[in-house]
Formats: C-alpha cells, structure tokens, sequence
C-alpha cells in the first residue's frame, strides 16, 4: 500500500480528542499551511539563478520527503510554547515563527531520514518508496539531504536575524546536528558483522547510541526551540531536557521493536535492523536472555540478508518472548517517566512532558 502523494498524514481521534480539550484545535491546520509558504519561499529564493527544471526538482524533492510524516515533532514546538506562554496573548506572528520553527524540524527529520535510508540500505518510509530508490534519483539523494539541511538555516536568518536569542537558536541547532550525525556514526561504526561482532553489543552502548542519534533531535530540540521563542534561558531547564532524552531514549525503543514486530502497512517503513546486523534493543536484549544453543543461532543468522535467515532470528526472539520483555520494558520505564514528569517544579515542563509521552506511550506506529 503505497501513497503516491505527499499529503501529510491526518492525527488519530485520540490526538483531535486531546488537542480540542487543551485548546488547541486548529494548530495543525494552522502548521500545514505554513508548509506552503516556506516550501515556496525557498523554492523560489532568487538568490541563485536556477533554471524552472531545478526548481521544479527542488519543489518535488521537498513535497516527498519533508510534510508526509506523523508530524510528532513539529507540532511538539508549536504545543510546547503555547503551553509555555500560556497567560499571555499568542498573536498570529507569534504562531507563525513557531510554525516556522516546527517545520525546521521537519526538515531537519527529513534530511535525518532520507539519509538514514541510504545508510540503512531502505526499501520504503512514509508509505512510499524511499527517495534514494527512485529511479531518477539513486545517490543524488545525499546532495538533496544536504540541500534539506542547508534550508534550516535560510529560514533561521530569514525569521530569527534580528531576535535577542538568534545565537543560541544557531548554537542549538549546530550542536544538535552534530550529536546527530555522530550518533548515526555510532550507530554505523557500532555495527559489528564479524565472528565474534555480537559480543561487543550491550545495553551502555546501546543507550549511547540512540541518545545521540534520535533523542536529541526528536526530544530535546522541538522543546529547545520553543523555549528560545519564548524568552527562556535553555540552562534554566536541564532537568526537563534529561527526561526528555530519557523519552527519547524509550522512543527508538520502541522503533527497534516496531521495526520487527509491527506490520510494514502501520508504520510505512520496512523493517531492516536484523538485515543489517544492527545493535538494536531487541538484539541486546535477545543476548542477555538466551542459552548457548540460542546464541549459535543468533550468530549464525544475525545479519544476513536472504529471508531464512531472518525469519531464524525472529523465531528466536519469539522462543525468548521478546514481546513479553519489551511489554515489561515498557509498563518499568512509563512509570518511571511518570514519577520524574510529577517531580518537575515548573508546571509548563511538566505538560510539555506530559504531552510528549502521552502522544508516544504505547505507540503502534
Ligand atoms: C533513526 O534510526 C535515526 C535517525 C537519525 C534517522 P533508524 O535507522 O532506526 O530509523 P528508521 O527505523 O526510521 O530507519
Ligand atoms: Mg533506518
Ligand atoms: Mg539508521
Ligand atoms: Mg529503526
């Protein structure tokens, strides 16, 4: 089931349900259509004298990689900083440059993605084919993600230059591109394939890998974003952004169990961490739990691309009811978010959080 068009996905009854009660109905409308707009502005940029068939490239290649995702993260800048003005009027302006701000993110995740998906030797994301794949596309792509990532920063200076705190939205931002590609880099150079390479993964490594490579970026960063626009001084707010990495340390989590155990049809995406020989959560927990005769099956499989040999795998993970562990994993660590979130003084951090892991708890896709 593949969507041949870009249109950004609805939210679920739940998520209308939760956003009328806090008064916030009309955000996404709202969000999606400062889509347009900046799609055009940067398209239309006359800064460089492109031809009608670049510009055309460049308005296909933004509308299939950056508005077709669940969004999470964008619309989390724009929830946050109402909930951190909140008493004070938000005029249209003010919306506006969160609008801005939330799609950065977008296009930040869309570059993230559609070189992950090179990395990761791909098949589809979003429903569709993965843009590397396209015939016209192949390795072009990489430029094209580092075209995504360059319009960060044009929209930045666009809309920021003149504010009190454009520095710390540069150093923010530089610093959390950094902690992001050196996680991919962990993530790529972590992944043993030799004899003994299982041996190497544990769960310390696991953590510092996925913290780097998506807690930052998913988390902290939406929430950093809003708290700039808002005035407040990001070290005022260190607690709120260790829970935060703690969520989104609990986040890829859950996309390694998804990756697995979740139909390619929920989350728009295929599966390939046990392909490609991956530290996953599910790996690491597989090898604390299993016997000898299991590790040999694990190390004789782990890893290969041909359908046996995965489907040995998951057949492993099954007999060690991996589900179980992660169902367990899941019920331990929302608790202990919970606990933390009602620990925090500030009330605005504890909705933010609240929020996050209300939208992310028990999530299918
Ligand atoms: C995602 O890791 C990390 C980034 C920075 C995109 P992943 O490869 O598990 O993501 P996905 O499952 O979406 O390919
Ligand atoms: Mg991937
Ligand atoms: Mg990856
Ligand atoms: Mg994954």
């Amino acid at each position: 089931r593949l969507r041949g068009d870009a249109s950004p996905a609805k939210c679920t009854r739940q998520e209308q349900r939760w956003r009328s009660d806090h008064g916030i109905v009309d955000a996404r409308e709202r969000f999606l259509r400062a889509y347009g707009r900046l799609r055009d502005d940067l398209v239309g940029d006359d800064s460089c004298d492109l031809t009608d068939e670049a510009r055309r490239w460049l308005a296909q290649m933004i509308d299939y990689n950056v508005p077709g995702g669940k969004l999470n993260r964008g619309l989390s800048v724009i929830d946050s900083y109402l909930l951190l003005r909140q008493g004070s009027e938000v005029t249209e302006d003010d919306f506006f440059l969160a609008c801005v701000l939330g799609w950065c993110v977008e296009w930040f995740q869309a570059c993230a993605l559609l070189l992950d998906d090179i990395m990761d030797d791909s098949h589809t994301r979003r429903d569709q084919i993965c843009w590397y794949r396209r015939p016209e596309v192949g390795l072009r792509g990489i430029n094209d993600g580092i075209i995504l990532k360059c319009h960060i920063l044009i929209m930045i200076k666009k809309y920021f230059r003149e504010k009190p705190y454009f520095l710390d939205l540069l150093e923010l931002w530089s610093e959390i591109a950094l902690q992001t590609s050196l996680g991919q880099m962990l993530d790529l150079i972590g992944t043993h394939t030799g004899a003994d390479g299982l041996a190497k993964y544990s769960i310390e490594g696991y953590r510092r890998i996925v913290k780097y490579k998506t807690a930052y970026y998913s988390f902290y960063l939406p929430v950093a974003n809003a708290l700039l626009l808002s005035g407040a001084e990001l070290e005022d707010f260190s607690s709120l952004k260790d829970i935060l990495i703690e969520m989104g340390i609990y986040f890829q989590i859950q996309d390694d169990y998804l990756d697995c155990f979740a139909d390619p049809n929920t989350i728009g995406k295929i599966g390939t961490d046990i392909e490609d020989h991956k530290c996953s959560w599910l790996i690491v927990q597989a090898l604390g739990h299993a016997d000898n005769n299991q590790i040999e099956v694990l190390h004789k499989n782990y890893g290969k691309k041909d359908s046996s040999s995965v489907s040995e795998v998951k057949r492993t993970y099954a007999a060690l009811d991996l589900k179980d562990v992660f169902s367990e994993f899941e019920r331990l660590c929302y608790n202990h978010l919970v606990t933390s979130i009602e620990a925090q003084k500030d009330r605005a951090a504890r909705e933010i959080l609240k929020s996050f892991l209300k939208k992310i708890h028990q999530r299918m896709k």
